[in-house]
């Protein structure tokens, strides 16, 4: 019986792998499907002899939600290049730094979900979400229905890889067709498409889906083999039972990275996967550990973006938006056209200045362009026929929905709705306050914001924790689960950290990422409160205009009022990571050299987990320069300004403080 288990499991597996990594079929899909039917019949009969890489393990289940959780290793972002010249200049940095030059690994650059998958012992253990690279989403069960992801390596290797999840455009179609059909609204792209995919509360929905990905970085722990360059890295990933892009080539200067970006610029769109640039990493570990990081993404790596795709299309009307700080922006209405494989009716058009200056009128065709997952936007019109006889675009004087006068505010190029009770405007803060940027109460959507607000029970965000379930009930439609669900989502949502609070207060200037940084710094209202304009300027990331937002923001009457009773409402504020504290908060590190017990990105961890932060360059700002071996010019630059310089053992004692 065990035995039989064993046999099937192997085929089933070695059929699976050959189908979906090698796309190689070696069986019929009712040949495979009759196999499958016998394993799953004789596991029921044993259920004890399931293991966690049988191919019936691959169907899941439902969740009740996905877990954050902190990725061992930060998924960095890429820095991009658009031409050849910043690629030039880009390499020529690099052999700057390392003193020759240096070979390359070119790879395509796959528009997808970056996702990071661990493995113990040659098994998948845990697969998770990108998220902001240093935490994101546990989605394992929906990852085991992709089935080219191995669920056991050849070798019992630990790893973690990452890699991104993708549909094939053909794929995409089908699935849209189908979505048509049955009277549900398709997907714009095919990225989206594997991102609702892979977001699926219930498994056995991502499991109908046609999704797979390809694997492109590996982070070898513990394995029989230890690649030393990037491209080996790669091959090993491939011996283990990855599916890696067979587009890869190493190449020994800038010139063949240039040539493989050329070649793939238009036989890209022959490939059934949809691709956005190429990326090209500097092949030796040695030298990537000798660049180092940047505080957003690797020195050794750049993404070579393609241009964007253009296309133009009669500007039918221009439409007014209403922001959260009360902006008044031009959206302009098109014709739909395709664009870069979705359909595109509307686009930016920035400002109403740039429609003066492009002399943009109603009636026009026009160019839109997109950049990858950017909103497209006009660049301008086209040489038409016609646009001579087109009334002049007026820019308007009064807030369509309010109809108080506009204004300007210095420095800031919108035009400005500032009645504080402009009900467009109010709507916007309200909606910014659930959003997924902000306090993310994604069972509180527009339309249930907007009857609330029409009924009279909000008005601003605290009105949402004075609501009742029977507030809910009183809306058209809502029934006892769904009104018991929002009262409780919001509820929940006075435990969410600090900077989501910061963040979703819509602070002119104040987005997330510069929540999260000024919640570094100051992790409590309070330190919010007291501290002065200076507290605020003097932190890196901040400019003068943003500390002044901010400033006075936290000295205005009102505001602490309000701030007084969302904690007299019962605001927690838990930080994101119980690990987190604050011992080094304020200070800036700079690491430079090879460290012996961690590496610099590890070190770079430990750090902002302890409150404090790295940069990459030494200023007179910053607090330390850990020093490792063969450190770089940083370690002269500290001695210059008097920075203080700590060797490994200094660093690791302070840390253990
Ligand atoms: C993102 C991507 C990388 C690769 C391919 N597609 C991507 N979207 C690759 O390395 N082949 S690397 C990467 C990242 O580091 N953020």
């Amino acid at each position: 019986m065990l035995e039989r288990i064993n046999y099937l499991k192997n085929e089933l597996n070695k059929y699976s792998y050959n189908y979906y990594v090698l796309d190689n079929p070696l069986i019929s899909d009712f040949e495979y499907d009759k196999l499958y039917k016998e394993l799953e019949e004789l596991e029921k009969q044993n259920p004890l002899l399931i293991t966690p890489d049988s191919p019936t393990q691959r169907v899941g289940g439902i969740s009740t939600g996905f877990e954050e959780v902190k990725h061992k290793y930060r998924l960095y972002s890429l820095d991009n290049t658009y031409n050849y010249e910043e690629l030039k200049k880009w390499y020529e940095r690099i052999t700057k730094e390392i003193g020759k030059n240096v070979d390359l690994v070119c790879e395509l650059k796959i528009d997808g979900l970056a996702i990071a998958l661990t493995y113990n012992n040659g098994l998948f253990v845990k697969g998770a979400t990108r998220g902001n690279g240093i935490i994101g989403e546990e989605i394992t069960q929906n990852l085991k229905t992709i089935k080219a992801i191995p669920l056991k390596l050849f070798e019992n290797a630990d790893l973690e890889v990452r890699g991104e999840i993708y549909m094939p455009k053909t794929s995409f179609e089908k699935l849209n067709d189908e979505n048509i059909r049955n009277g549900e609204k398709p997907f714009a792209n095919p990225r989206n498409a594997a991102a609702g995919s892979l977001r699926q509360l219930d498994s056995t929905i991502t499991a109908k889906r046609d999704l797979s990905m390809f694997t492109y970085t590996p982070i070898i722990e513990n394995a029989e083999y230890v690649p030393t360059t990037h491209w080996e890295g790669m091959q090993y990933l491939k011996k283990l039972g990855f599916k890696i892009n067979p587009n890869i080539r190493l190449v020994n200067n800038i010139d063949g990275a240039i040539e493989f970006c050329k070649e793939w610029e238009n036989k890209r769109f022959e490939l059934d996967y949809a691709t956005d640039g190429v990326v090209i990493k500097v092949n030796s570990f040695a030298y990537q550990n000798e660049l180092g990081f940047t505080s957003r993404a690797p020195k050794w790596a750049t993404a070579f973006k393609f241009p964007p795709e253009e296309i133009s299309t009669i500007l039918k009307d221009i439409e007014i938006g209403i922001g959260k700080t009360g902006a008044v922006t031009p959206v302009a209405v098109l014709e739909p056209v395709n664009l870069a494989g979705s359909i595109v009716s509307r686009a930016s058009l920035h400002n109403f200045d740039e429609i003066k200056r492009l002399d943009i009128r109603i009636g026009d065709r026009v160019l839109i362009k997109k950049a990858a997952e950017i909103i497209p936007k006009v660049i301008k019109v086209c040489d038409n026929q016609g646009h001579e006889n087109l009334p002049l675009y007026r820019i308007p004087e009064f807030c369509p929905a309010c109809h108080s006068k506009l204004t300007t505010i210095e420095g800031e190029v919108n035009l400005y709705c500032i009645n504080p009770y402009c009900q467009d405007v109010l709507k916007a803060k309200l909606e910014y306050w659930v959003s997924k940027e902000a306090m993310d109460i994604d069972s509180v959507g527009p339309t249930i914001i907007s009857k609330l607000f029409d009924l009279g029970l909000i008005k601003e965000p605290i009105d949402f924790y004075k609501l009742s379930v029977e507030d809910f009930l009183k809306l058209d439609l809502v029934k006892e689960k769904s009104a018991t669900n929002m009262f409780n989502a919001i509820q929940q949502s006075k435990k969410k950290p600090l900077s989501r609070f910061i963040t979703a207060l819509s602070i002119r200037h104040v987005g997330k990422e510069t929540a999260e940084i000024l919640t570094n710094e100051f992790p409590s209202l309070e330190k919010f409160e007291n501290s002065s304009f200076e507290d605020f300027s003097k932190i890196d990331g901040i400019g003068e205009k943003i500390a002044k937002n901010i400033y006075e923001f936290f000295h205005d009457e009102n505001n602490l009022k309000m701030l007084d009773e969302f904690i007299k409402l019962g605001f927690k504020f838990e930080n994101n990571s119980s690990e987190r504290t604050n011992e080094l908060a304020g200070k800036t590190f700079v690491l430079t050299g090879t460290l012996q017990s961690m590496t610099r990105d590890e070190a770079g961890d430990k750090i902002k987990m302890m409150g404090g932060k790295t940069s990459s360059s030494v200023s007179k700002k910053t607090s330390y320069v850990i020093a490792g071996e063969n450190p770089g010019s940083k370690l002269d630059k500290a001695q210059d300004l008097g920075v203080i310089i700590l060797n490994e053992e200094e660093f690791l004692n302070l840390i253990k403080k």
